[in-house]
């Protein structure tokens, strides 16, 4: 028996997403926060610019999400039961900040063929239009990885300031979300998200992705784990699960999996953006 229900899957098939999903309660929520104010005071700058990808490889705080069963089995329904995590994000607006996400869809840069993977969206705190809650222009995973423009925007949270150009804003929904909610969205599904106006931050953790053990990374080196199934294809190395938070040997293979993954994003860049 699948965990979405027929509604789910239909979202998902004709929109190109599925939310909201209901995964977390308060106190887990809770535990996270904590867990990244924690991080943020010891060690300053452990989450920012690079820093912000693969922090479940130093957290067994957010470790434990990747391999949350309820997140997994919806993931399951989406793309089979051979399940791998590719990677983590956490994209954290602060307050009154300029931040944006452009218009972009995130099989453009990431290298990961054929398309059978999704990426899962984990509203830590509330998301929503006022503190840039992520828009989707549904039905777009139908067609093809589209144009980019590569505009190094400061202000933009994406490697390259990638923008899919003239977005009919009319046809974009928000994608509103409560602490502890999931979205669940197609690797060609064109999404973006605006600023943070609120005097709160907005973070959402973002597994980016989960990947059938078929799909194999065609720009560059990529570490998983293996999140639920078997892995008959063994495309990718498999990375180790930490057991306490900033362990220095963890911190070293985060790292050294974060220069890989720069790699993929700016490959043939003559220029390299923040994160
Ligand atoms: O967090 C955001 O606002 C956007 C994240 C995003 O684009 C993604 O997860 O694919």
């Amino acid at each position: 028996m699948s965990a979405l229900t027929s509604e789910q899957l239909k979202q998902y098939k004709e929109q190109g997403y599925v939310s909201p999903i209901d995964i977390l309660s308060s106190e887990e929520v809770k535990k996270i926060i904590e867990e990244i104010e924690y991080i943020e005071k010891k060690w300053p700058d452990e989450l920012i610019g690079l820093g912000r990808n693969n922090v479940h490889y130093i957290s067994p705080v957010f470790d434990q999400i990747v391999h949350n069963s309820k997140i997994l089995n919806v993931v399951e329904d989406l793309i089979g039961e051979d399940v791998l995590a590719a990677g983590t994000t956490l994209f954290i607006k602060d307050p009154d900040n300029k931040s944006f996400v452009s218009w972009h869809q995130d099989a453009k840069y990431i290298g990961f063929e054929p398309h059978n993977w999704v990426t899962a969206w984990l509203a830590i705190t509330d998301a929503n239009e006022e503190n840039g809650c992520m828009r989707m222009w549904p039905g777009t995973h139908k067609e093809k990885v589209r144009e980019h423009k590569d505009t190094f925007n400061k202000n933009n949270l994406l490697t390259r300031g990638q923008t899919v150009q003239n977005v009919p804003m009319e046809k974009t929904v928000p994608n509103i979300l409560k602490a502890g909610q999931l979205s669940l969205h197609h690797p060609l599904i064109v999404h973006g998200s605006g600023p943070n106006k609120t005097k709160k931050r907005r973070i959402g953790f973002v597994i980016q992705s989960y990947i059938g053990s078929n799909v194999d990374q065609v720009i560059g080196k990529v570490y998983v784990q293996q999140a639920r199934g078997k892995d008959p294809f063994k495309y990718h190395d498999h990375a180790i699960r930490p057991v306490k938070t900033m362990n220095k040997s963890d911190l070293v293979f985060r790292n050294r999996a974060n220069e890989e993954l720069s790699k993929i994003f700016y490959k043939d860049s003559n220029k390299l953006g923040k994160y």
